[in-house]
Parts: C-alpha cells; structure tokens; sequence
C-alpha cells in the first residue's frame, strides 16, 4: 500500500503506469530557491524555538477528527454500513485487519472527548458526520437516532464554548449508494444533496460552518483510481468520472445550505501540496502545473471560477468525465472560505523523457521524516498558503487538518514525551504565523488530531493525536505536545 504513488500518473489522463523510485539525493530545485531556502525557524531539530508570533485573540485553535476514524458503533441505533466498514471488514485489505467497528468509541465517549477539547482550550471542533447514520441506505427520511446522536454532540460543544466546524462527508459512502455506482454514478449528486438538505434542515440551527467534502482530491483517487482506500476500485475512467460528480454534489451541497441557512457558511476541505518542479526543464515544469491543476485545483476552480483547470482539463478528457452541457454552471458557487488541509510538498517531474504527459512526483527529502514517512518541511506551508491566497483571494482561510504521526507511548509515569509532534507544530505553526504576518486572511488552525484513531488502510499503526489512546481500554492520556498546544490556545502566542 504505498501512498507514495498517489497521482503518480494520474495527471497525465493516462492509465496507470509504474512509479519510478527515484530518490532525492541532491535536489536540483526551481531557479531562485537554492540559496536561502531555509528561514531561520528550519534549523529543525527538536525543542528550537521558530520565529515568535503573537496571534489575535479572534484567532481559532482547534483539532479536527472524522466519524469512521473515532466514533466505532459501526451497527448501532440503526446506522447502515458504509463502505468503509466493507472495507475494512474485507481480508488483506488494511495493515494488521484493523477495523473502525470501535474505533475511539466516541460514540458513546463523546462528553470526554468534548472535556479534554476543553482542557486543550479549544475554540474550534472539527468533526463529521456519518452519512449511513442519518440514512442507512443514503436515501429516504433521515434516522432521528443518528440525528440525536449529532445534536447532543452540537449541544455539547455550545455549551464549552466551542465553534463546531461540521464536515459532511470524510469518505463514509453508505455502501448501498456504493452497490449502485458509487461516486462515479451521477445519480450520487442528487443523493447527497438529499443527504445535505436532511443536516442543514434538521441541524441547521446549531451550525454556522460547514465543510460540505473532506478530500476530493483524495477519496476520488485512492478509492476509484488506486484502489487502496475503499470502495478499491483501480479504474482510471472511474475516478475521472467520480471527481466531475462530486464537483456536481459539492454545488448542490452548497445551494441546500444556503437556501436553509443564508447566514452559515460552507467550504470544502482540500489536501493542497506545495509543488516544485524537480529541474528547471520545461517538461518538469510543465508537469508540476498538470499536478497541481489536479491536486491543489480541481474542485475549487470549477466552483469558484467556474471552470476545470486548463492545464489538465482537455475537451477530451472533460467529454469522458461525463461533463455535459450546462453542467459548469451548476458547479460555480462561492465557496465562503478556503479549507486547507496540508501535510506535504510534492516534487513533479515528468515521468518520460520521451514528451509525453505523464507525471511522477516524490516525497521532498530534505527535512525529517515523521512516522508515515513524509517529510517535515515548513516552509512548503508557507508557500502553499501564499499561492493559495493569491489565486483565489478568499475572505477568510481556515487550515482543517496539518499534522504527524509519531508513535510515543505512555512511559511508566503516564507521560507520553512526544517532542518531535511539538517540535512538527513549531516549524508549521511558525510558517503558518509568518503567511498570517504577511496579510493573507487566517482565522483557525485545526490540528490533525485530537486523538489517535483509526488511520485508514493504516489501521492503528500511526497515531497523529494530542491526547494518547490505548486501543486496548480505549483510556485518552494528553501527550506532552497537547499541553504546550493548551497554553498556545490559551495565548495565542508562539515562542
Ligand atoms: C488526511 O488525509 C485525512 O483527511 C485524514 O482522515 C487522515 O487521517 C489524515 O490526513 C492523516 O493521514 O506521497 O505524494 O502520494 C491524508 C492526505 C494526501 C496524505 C496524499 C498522503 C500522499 C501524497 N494525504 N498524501 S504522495
């Protein structure tokens, strides 16, 4: 399962190929970027202080989890399965055969959770909602028991004084949708439009931000592309397909929020890469605009401009996503923020000498690596934000998801010293002060995670939480790096 291979080759239009390995030793970088690359708050070892910054007192700090990885009671009051609980429950297809079917049990362990966001002085709750929850199947009338259990927890967080940001969607499709099509069946759009109208209409009232999908650029990829996230289908025309429908859902999400809500705002969150031209050719560079007109743009352009980035968007392939006439006009809605959620840079190249289109990317090289083996590099962040901010001009950005994995456990005291994860929040942080210094529009920083939880195809090898979980006794132990982030919310203020 090598999630190195994400996009490999999908940016060029073209069927899957095999991913070169190539290492980075010596990294001929984009002209301009050699000297002075690395600011001062990149010395990174562990425990050096980035740049100080105070932030406002408005300024959100909070964590963020999805259903699948944290509430288990995959069965309970009623709730239908979901393709991840197929999945998971499939042999061979994740690390160690975890599966979410307990998770953090957040389900019933949600007021503790809620406590210790508490302790942490959040200000901000991003968490989502289980789709086959609200509706078993992903049509009809909406489970009042799968309702109740999301207004106890909205109930909950008002009364700690914690904005909830909601998203709609972290990759629970309810598995009878899946049986019908799946995200490549265009019928998918008006189901979750359905599904979107049931929360607003039912929720609306304890909501003010919404987050409509968590990923499309991802869950599209690795779950119709590559395969290795559920539904596992590996077909190229499927994924192409899938991504033009949700574009479609998105908008139709949108429209369903506004017309229940006009005051709450809605967003979707997108794992943006700062990407980097491996050499200064002309095929590299042409590549890294394939790559980032998919990884960074494709489900925010056709909303916020109207139209598929056109450095990937060629008639021909738009023809075979099924885009039909009038269809561009549904998708353009003004998202109200900008949702980013970052962890890597990407370095592109293409992937032939020959001039083809296919491009190949690698993991940048240069800093430490964290446990799922990306690297740590700050500055990609600060770049990331900035060209961003340039190209879309957004009121306000909300950051829903940065972070890392490393595996510090519980010493014998109860003490879980996870300096690096304080040290990975630093570096990131300090880029992240040194964009919102510079003007562009920041208002929330929303941590990958609370918790350790349920990592997807890694089951629960990884663990990205501020607060330690034995998956044994389910028992939250805060880590080190959750105290230094309390008194960072507490204060705003980065030393
Ligand atoms: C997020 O996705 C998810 O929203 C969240 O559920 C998850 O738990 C969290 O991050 C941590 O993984 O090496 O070039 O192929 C992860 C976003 C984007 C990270 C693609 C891995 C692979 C880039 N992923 N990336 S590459």
């Amino acid at each position: 399962m090598d999630r190195r291979k994400f996009l490999g080759v999908s940016a060029a239009g073209l069927a899957a190929t095999v991913i070169s390995k190539t290492t980075l030793n010596a990294l001929p970088l984009v002209a301009g970027s050699e000297g002075g690359f690395q600011p001062d708050y990149l010395s990174f070892a562990p425990g050096v202080p980035p740049e100080p910054y105070q932030f406002p007192k408005s300024f959100m700090w909070g964590s963020a989890t999805a259903a699948y990885q944290v509430e288990g009671a995959w069965k309970a009051d009623g709730k239908g399965e979901s393709i991840w609980d197929r999945y998971a429950h499939t042999v061979g297809k994740i690390k160690g055969a975890a599966t979410g079917d307990v998770a953090c049990d957040s389900y019933n362990r949600y007021r503790e959770d809620i406590a210790l966001a508490k302790q942490l002085n959040l200000t901000s709750y991003r968490f989502s909602i289980s789709w086959p929850r609200i509706q078993a199947n992903g049509t009809g009338p909406a489970n009042p028991k799968g309702l109740d259990y999301y207004k106890r927890v909205l109930n909950e967080l008002h009364k700690a004084n914690i904005r909830p940001l909601v998203t709609m969607y972290h990759w629970d499709l309810p598995q009878p949708l899946e049986d019908k099509g799946g995200w490549p069946n265009r019928d998918t759009a008006g189901y979750f439009a359905d599904y979107a109208n049931l929360l607003v209409k039912n929720l609306g009232d304890q909501v003010d931000t919404w987050c409509i999908f968590n990923e499309p650029n991802i869950f599209t990829w690795l779950g119709y592309g590559t395969g290795i996230h559920a539904p596992g289908r590996a077909d190229w025309a499927d994924f192409m397909k899938s991504t033009h429908v949700v574009n479609l859902a998105q908008a139709h999400a949108f429209r369903a929020i506004k017309a229940a809500t006009p005051r709450a705002e809605a967003s979707s969150a997108v794992t943006m890469a700062d990407c980097i031209a491996r050499t200064n050719s002309e095929a590299d560079k042409a590549a890294t605009e394939r790559y980032e007109a998919y990884r960074n743009y494709w489900f925010l352009d056709p909303a916020l401009k109207g139209e598929y980035p056109k450095a990937l968007g060629s008639d021909e392939l738009l023809q075979s996503m099924g885009v039909r006439s009038g269809d561009m006009e549904i998708i353009k809605v003004p998202l109200d923020y900008l949702a980013i959620n970052y962890y890597q840079r990407s370095i592109c190249f293409a992937a032939d000498a020959n001039g083809s289109a296919k491009v190949d990317t690698q993991e940048g090289d240069q800093g430490p690596k964290t446990e799922m083996g990306w690297e740590v590099w700050p500055e990609g962040f600060y770049n990331l934000i900035t060209q961003a901010n340039a190209r879309y001009k957004p009121k306000a950005i909300e950051i829903t998801e940065n972070g890392c994995s490393y595996g510090d456990v519980p010493d014998e005291k109860g003490v879980v010293p996870d300096e690096r994860r304080t040290a990975f929040f630093r570096g990131y942080l300090g880029a992240l002060g040194k964009a919102h210094k510079h003007g562009v529009p920041i208002r929330a920083y929303n941590a990958w995670s609370l918790m350790d939880n349920y990592e997807w195809s890694e089951g629960y090898s990884q663990r990205f939480g501020f607060i330690f979980v034995d998956f044994r006794t389910l028992k939250r132990t805060m880590k080190e790096s959750g105290k230094w982030y309390e008194q960072l919310a507490a204060t705003g203020k980065l030393s």
